[in-house]
């Protein structure tokens, strides 16, 4: 095994090189990181095993097709530190996402981790056109979400100045920008768009800010909000993408000056695309689920994990790595509203405990202004009909309370809701309608 230092190496503006260069670089660290999985994670000794593979039969990129997938019910099954790689006394960081069990998904980061987050979020700040001296508002959540943290340390690495606003207080943080005269902004681009309505309350023109860059991710957006932000703030608005299981924020960036969706950072983070239902791997251009395989990580590697985010593979354009286009959506049914990931089996859970309604239920998601709104259509049992009004309200209590999230909640009366035939379709999305 080489040292680790060693590979990780430290060559500035890696993203510009060749792709031989690149693709070496990737295959080295490919070899690496699954030895690394292999001899200190027994669950990808085991899985490994398994499928009569091992690290030494990685001879080319391509033979990563050969490893097995990981999913999100492993970290679920390992939890809360079995998939991690290194001794706990190694570990310099936890984060956690919640899940549809109500369990958290625990990721785990060495010191060498975080200095590599760091520096990639500090890539995504650079291709959005951030300099050293720079100010940067921080409105992404923090705890144990990446967001705010994630975000923070790359800010740092960056050499610009954090303000770590984290997310809520909106009014204070309008006074903040005004005062501090921040040049960029990160957050959620849902809560940028309430952020313009407030300014827009207090009678303030959010084009008169000193906001130039905004960067934007945790959540979908489409192409139209993107030019929303532009507009009412004046600023150049672009992508950041990434998701706890891999690092946190900073998987990928957008360029500024293309803004033609994320560059991978493929140094660190292999990009696959699939065929979700099959699992095979499909070519650079067509669509499917994303699948990332880390390179470099020491506390928490992972390999082949389906991301069940759906986009495509793009040629590079701004440097030497590949980008993939916007997510377009996810191969499952999580639902995120302003930021927050709400999954229709937690709903379940909580419709099918409570005796006044039968088991038959479907959420619809609009945008009718600049935030998005989740409607909970249930159904209320034929005894408990004069209790409509109390079941409604207790429903939206508890959703808040277990989700996070303000909901509008719609009791049908009994029989309405139209019975499954096979598959519930559990969500109905209708913001596309609009965008
Ligand atoms: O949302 C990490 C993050 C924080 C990314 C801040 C960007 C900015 P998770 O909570 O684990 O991590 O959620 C990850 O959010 O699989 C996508 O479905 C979605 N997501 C993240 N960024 C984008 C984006 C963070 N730019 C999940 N566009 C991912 C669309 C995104 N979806």
């Amino acid at each position: 095994m080489r040292d680790f230092k060693e590979i990780l190496g430290s060559i500035k503006d890696f993203e510009f090189q060749s792709r031989d260069t690149i693709k070496s670089v990737q295959l080295e660290r490919m070899r690496w990181s699954l030895q690394h999985a292999y001899d200190n994670v027994e669950f990808y000794k085991k899985s490994f095993d398994d499928h009569g593979i091992h690290p030494d039969d990685l001879k080319s990129l391509n033979d990563l097709s050969k490893f097995p997938f990981t999913v999100k019910q492993d970290l679920r099954d390992h939890y809360p530190f079995g998939l991690f790689a290194i001794p706990r006394e190694k570990l310099r960081r936890i984060h956690a996402s919640s899940g549809t069990t109500g369990k958290q998904t625990v990721v785990g980061y060495s010191e060498n981790d975080i200095k590599m987050w760091s520096e990639m979020v500090a890539r995504c700040i650079r291709a959005a056109g951030g300099k050293e001296g720079d100010m940067v508002h921080v409105a992404f959540g923090y705890g144990l979400f990446t967001g705010g943290l994630g975000a923070h340390y790359g800010v740092e690495a960056a050499g610009c100045s954090v303000v770590p606003a984290s997310g809520g207080a909106t009014e204070a943080q309008i006074q903040i920008i005004l005062d501090f005269k921040p040049r960029i902004i990160m957050v959620t681009p849902s809560y940028m768009l309430s952020l313009a309505d407030r300014f827009e309350k207090m009678g303030l023109d959010p084009r008169d800010t000193s906001l130039e860059i905004a960067i934007h991710g945790a959540e979908p957006w489409t192409e139209a909000m993107r030019q929303e932000i532009e507009q009412r703030f004046d600023l150049k608005a672009v992508d950041i993408y990434g998701l706890s299981e891999i690092i946190g924020p900073g998987v990928g960036g957008e360029f500024a000056q293309t803004q033609d969706g994320l560059t991978i950072w493929e140094d660190h983070f292999y990009p696959e695309i699939i065929d979700p239902e099959t699992g095979e791997v499909l070519p650079d251009g067509e669509e499917g689920e994303l699948v990332f395989t880390s390179l470099t990580k020491e506390a928490f590697p992972i390999i082949r994990y389906r991301t069940r985010d759906l986009t495509k593979l793009l040629e590079p354009s701004a440097c030497n790595m590949r980008r993939i286009s916007r997510i377009f959506g996810r191969s499952d049914d999580m639902m995120i509203i302003r930021g927050v990931n709400v999954f229709p089996t937690q709903i379940e859970e909580i419709i099918c405990k409570d005796d006044r309604l039968t088991p038959h239920y479907y959420c619809e998601i609009r945008r009718p202004g600049t935030m998005d709104q989740l409607t909970v259509v249930a159904e209320i049992q034929k005894n408990a009909l004069e209790q409509k009004e109390q079941a409604a309200a207790d429903l939206k209590k508890q959703i808040k309370s277990l989700c996070g999230v303000t909901v509008s909640v719609d009791i049908k009366n009994p029989e309405t809701i139209e019975r499954s035939a096979g598959k519930a379709k559990r969500v109905f999305d209708y913001r596309n309608l609009k965008s």
